[in-house]
């Protein structure tokens, strides 16, 4: 059936799970442009589409070299006629007239300004779009009632949309260490999503804490952000039971169990003060002494001795802990593919919580991330290759 001049040139699973995708882009024009074009889709409420874009940029990004004509994509999953359109578009003519027309439309721009603050969704941003609030200077004015957390994200509007470095990660890591093992000595804590993953900048930093008794991670939340407020690390605070509300598509899941982390979103003040008592890495000198660099301050910043970091708190049980650390671990592509492969291919239920086997009706254990992907019949991919 296949013609000598249909030759498929790269091969590609079609789950991202079964791929290994590092940060390692060779396709970053093309994989920008589907990106912006997901976004938008997202910021429209308009989540299949957003997932095809996402879905053929995962592909793009899984390739060993470039794109260079149409011909390699013969063969690939994955690639829709419109995601095929964009990549026609930049090959021939080096951008996308699509994506270059979405950046540059006015209500993408208000879209990215008013979602860009913190507790402000597609929903809302949309509204006040409707009303004609296009930008922060509109939503001042307009009197608009905002909630806690959109007046802390409107107040700290600019750290906030900083990208925060691994340096910063790390000693928000030092600082969270200290609440937990204070609070309750033995507790452990992961630094989990994209900083797990290797990435060297995010939009926030991610921690999963957990007790090696189970039971004993029972009230820690409180106790810890008790702590982090005592010591003046937050400028905000919300701690929810998790009411994490996965999408419609999929499988049944167990639903009932999805309300088990208790979990915390927060702002972090990161002062200068804290950059500096965190260990840095240490500089060899010519006499062999070692000194201890410091941090230049943010310019960013100006003359403000901190800056405000979004930091995501959750606790897991001990028995949930692989569960939790897989999937809080990312990417959002990632963890979705995983659930789409349990339910459509194996006929399992995966969460953060747990994984079912609907066949058998019985839960399956795993004390580690390898225990889970094995149950899966999927070969082990480690979190820094699972930035799809
Ligand atoms: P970034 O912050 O560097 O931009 O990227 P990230 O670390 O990959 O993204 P994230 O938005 O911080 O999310 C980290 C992971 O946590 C991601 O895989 C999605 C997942 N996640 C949430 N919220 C929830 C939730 O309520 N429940 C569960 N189970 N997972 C969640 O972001
Ligand atoms: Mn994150
Ligand atoms: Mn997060």
């Amino acid at each position: 059936q296949t013609s000598e001049a249909e030759v498929v040139v790269f091969s590609v699973p079609s789950y991202a799970c079964q791929r290994r995708t590092t940060l390692e882009n060779h396709n970053a024009v093309l994989t920008d442009a589907l990106a912006l074009l997901a976004e938008n889709a997202e910021l429209s409420e308009e989540e299949g589409r957003g997932v095809a874009f996402r879905r053929a940029a995962a592909v793009l990004k899984a390739l060993p070299r470039p794109v260079t004509s149409m011909t390699e994509l013969r063969g690939l999953p994955c690639l829709g006629d419109h995601s095929l359109r964009v990549i026609k578009d930049i090959l021939e003519n080096g951008a996308s007239s699509e994506a270059e027309s979405t950046k540059q439309s006015e209500r993408y721009k208000a879209l990215k300004v008013l979602t860009g603050i913190f507790g402000v969704g597609a929903k809302t941003a949309d509204r006040w779009i409707r009303e004609g609030i296009l930008g922060l200077q509109q939503l001042q004015e307009s009197g608009q009632t905002l909630n806690r957390a959109q007046q802390a994200g409107l107040e700290h509007y600019d750290d906030l949309n900083q990208p925060v470095t691994k340096a910063d990660a790390d000693v928000i890591s030092e600082i969270v260490e200290r609440a937990v093992v204070s609070v309750l000595p033995g507790a452990q804590m992961t630094l989990i999503g994209g900083f797990r993953r290797g990435k060297l900048s995010g939009h926030d930093v991610d921690f999963l804490i957990t007790h090696p008794e189970e039971g004993r991670e029972v009230g820690l939340m409180p106790k810890v952000v008790s702590w982090l407020e005592s010591q003046g690390f937050l400028l905000y605070q919300k701690t929810t039971r998790n009411s994490y509300l996965e999408s419609k598509d999929g499988p049944g899941r167990p639903s009932s169990n999805m309300d088990r982390f208790e979990r915390c979103f927060s702002i972090f003040k990161l002062t200068e003060k804290e950059r500096r008592r965190t260990k840095h890495p240490e500089t060899a000198t010519e006499n062999g002494l070692r000194t201890v660099s410091t941090p230049e301050p943010d310019p960013h910043t100006g003359h403000k001795l901190w800056r405000a970091v979004r930091v995501d708190l959750v606790v897991s049980p001990i028995s949930q802990f692989a569960f939790a650390l897989l999937g809080w671990t990312g990417s959002k592509l990632f963890e979705r593919e995983l659930r789409r492969w349990a339910g459509h291919e194996r006929n399992m239920s995966l969460s953060s919580h747990a994984l079912y086997d609907n066949k058998q009706r019985i839960y399956l254990r795993a004390t580690s991330e390898e225990e889970i992907f094995a149950h899966l019949g999927l070969e082990f991919i480690p979190p820094s290759e699972r930035n799809t």
